[in-house]
């Protein structure tokens, strides 16, 4: 039978395809061939290339699914080729991350904390990683400003600030993890490559295990342009496979 030319089934990686941060099992992998005979298949993934790569069990057999977004899409690639490329340097201009990277080392160079260490910038493709205590602390350290930032509420009020300072820059503050927040431009949610599939197919299916609000999956699996599936493991995701094709 041949792939119906409108519809695009696109998955998430980590509890959707595979286990958190796990590879791929072998038999889930020979399944999504199998629903790739019949339905256009993408993935789409916050890590970088390379980690989804390791997930998938390699390069080669990453490449084998006809698109693949790694960094929720600033990496893109159709059918094995390179098809868009977007930095957060390229972006905002060296000019207003500058203002932003100086207005930040200023603001921590005012706060005194139980202890600061090193790294207080990490600078990646597509996000800005701000961090009081310094990303170099060590696990003890690390425990020790998450208890403090529960009390004294550092990155709430950091955030607030940066808000005020920057409320024209189009930027998300997030505090995801346990000692800093991500800045990223507002739409580099996994919603950024629909502008990849959104003139070339009728219906985008979405398949996804952080759907809730303030999950990764939420604001793609909410879109208008997207038909959203939710999941809650790889099991799941084969199950409701099985479903929606009949197989
Ligand atoms: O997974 C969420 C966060 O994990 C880390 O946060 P932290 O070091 O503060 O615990 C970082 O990788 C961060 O970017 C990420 O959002």
């Amino acid at each position: 039978m041949a792939k119906n030319p409108d519809i695009i089934y696109l998955f998430d990686v980590d509890g959707t395809l595979t286990l958190p941060r796990k590879v791929i099992h072998d038999d889930m992998y020979q399944f999504m061939r199998q629903v790739q005979e019949k339905v256009t298949c993408g993935l789409v993934g916050g890590s970088d290339l390379k980690k989804i790569a390791e997930q998938m069990g390699g390069m080669d057999a990453l490449m084998k699914f006809d698109y693949v977004f790694a960094e929720n899409g600033l990496m893109a690639y159709k059918d094995g080729k390179l098809i868009g490329k977007e930095s957060i340097q390229n972006h905002m201009g060296e000019e207003k991350l500058q203002q932003f990277i100086n207005f930040s080392l200023r603001y921590m160079s005012d706060i005194t904390l139980p202890v600061k260490r090193g790294t207080f910038i990490e600078f990646r493709n597509g996000l800005i990683n701000v961090c009081p205590v310094g990303r170099s602390c060590s696990q003890e350290e690390r425990d020790q400003f998450g208890e403090y930032d529960k009390e004294h509420h550092i990155r709430e009020k950091f955030v607030k600030v940066l808000e005020a300072e920057f409320s024209d820059a189009g930027l998300v503050f997030s505090i995801g993890g346990q000692i800093s927040f991500d800045v990223f431009p507002r739409g580099w949610d996994k919603t950024f490559c629909l502008s990849f599939l959104e003139k070339d197919f009728k219906t985008v299916h979405f398949f996804g295990d952080k759907t809730d609000k303030g999950g990764n999956d939420h604001e793609i699996y909410v879109d208008p342009r997207t038909v959203g599936h939710r999941v809650t493991s790889p099991e799941d995701t084969k199950a409701q496979l099985r479903e929606l094709m009949g197989i």
